[in-house]
């Protein structure tokens, strides 16, 4: 399983439990496949070679078929971006304060992952500072009718992080959210050994300066795999369409069946189950907003 990526070449972790370094060889053959060719959590055959010199170097012979990816649009190029492959979990994470919080951010990077296949679990971190409580109150009521876990997380005061720790036990997850809301001090927190770079925030603007610059697949001693990621200032969704976001919201999907009409857009449609919901407060204006502002393309 690829772990890193860069300078031409790939760490890779072997079935073995050894990490090793390896290059490309010659063409690869692969399937069609958007973003990087190679990105971490991918799966790759390698084999030792001759690196000169008597020594041993591992050159990448395949990439297997990923079985599931989670991709963005990148930010300037508006091209796909692999984040990370074959992910059994996301974790999206949210700072309770500094960054100032954005739920239409968030909301985004809970499509990525169910549009994906993966169902996302919230993780709101720096609940030591002011005012997190009732955030974290917040958030909890904003995502219960999508069914979404939320887990209350500090790695400043350790709240929750043996809930993390367990939630992250199993598997391969990825830890993805806006820079600086401490998914590296996080991991720093459970494993203090890995010495992951963190950052301060900008005085002025109290937002991330992209401290992590690439992803990295990191084994945790207590169990599981997990993928650090570099956080974002803005996240787009890539490749859904129109009619495929509401699938993408769970308290919609649940609803849908109930509107008047068949390919009811749930925007201004007489009798429709989803508007009605939002005005009985059943369904939070945000999300409706969200997933309003994503099938027009926003
Ligand atoms: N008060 C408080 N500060 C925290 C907590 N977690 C992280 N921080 C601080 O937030 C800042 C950013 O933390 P990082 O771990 O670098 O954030 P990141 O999400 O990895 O950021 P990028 O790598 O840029 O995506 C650092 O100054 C951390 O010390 C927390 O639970 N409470
Ligand atoms: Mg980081
Ligand atoms: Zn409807």
């Amino acid at each position: 399983m690829v772990t890193a990526t860069g300078g031409g070449g790939y760490s890779v972790l072997l079935d073995e439990g050894e990490e090793v370094q390896a290059v490309l060889r010659g063409r690869l053959k692969l399937e069609a496949r958007v973003g990087d060719r190679v990105v971490i959590g991918d799966r790759v055959l390698v084999v030792p070679v001759e690196a000169g010199a008597g020594e041993k170097g591992w050159a990448v012979e395949r990439v297997e078929p990923r079985a599931s990816q989670i991709v963005r649009r990148g930010p300037t190029d508006r091209r796909p971006k692999v984040i990370a492959a074959n992910v059994d979990r996301m974790l999206a994470v949210v700072a309770a304060r500094d960054p100032e919080p954005r739920l239409e951010q968030l909301d985004r990077l809970l499509v990525i992952a169910e549009a994906n296949g993966i169902r996302p679990v919230i993780l709101v971190n720096k609940t030591d500072l002011p005012g997190a409580d009732a955030f974290v109150d917040r958030i909890r009521k904003t995502y219960r009718e999508a069914g979404y876990r939320v887990v209350a997380v500090s790695a400043e005061s350790g709240r929750g992080l043996e809930e993390l720790r367990g939630l992250l036990g199993t598997g391969t997850s990825a830890l993805v959210g806006a820079s600086g809301v401490g998914k590296s001090s996080l991991l720093n927190a459970l494993a203090p050994e890995l010495e992951l770079r963190t950052g301060e925030l900008s005085r002025k603007v109290r937002r991330g300066r992209h401290t992590t610059v690439r992803a990295r697949l990191i084994r945790l001693p207590s169990g599981g795999l997990v993928a650090d990621t570099p956080g974002f200032g803005d996240v787009g969704v890539w490749g859904v369409s129109a009619d495929e976001v509401e699938g993408c919201f769970p308290e919609v999907v649940q609803r849908r069946e109930g509107c008047r009409f068949r390919g009811c857009a749930h925007v201004t449609e007489p009798g429709c189950a989803v508007l009605a919901a939002v005005e009985a407060g059943e369904v939070p204006e945000s999300r409706w907003g969200s997933y309003v502002a994503l099938r027009e393309g926003v």
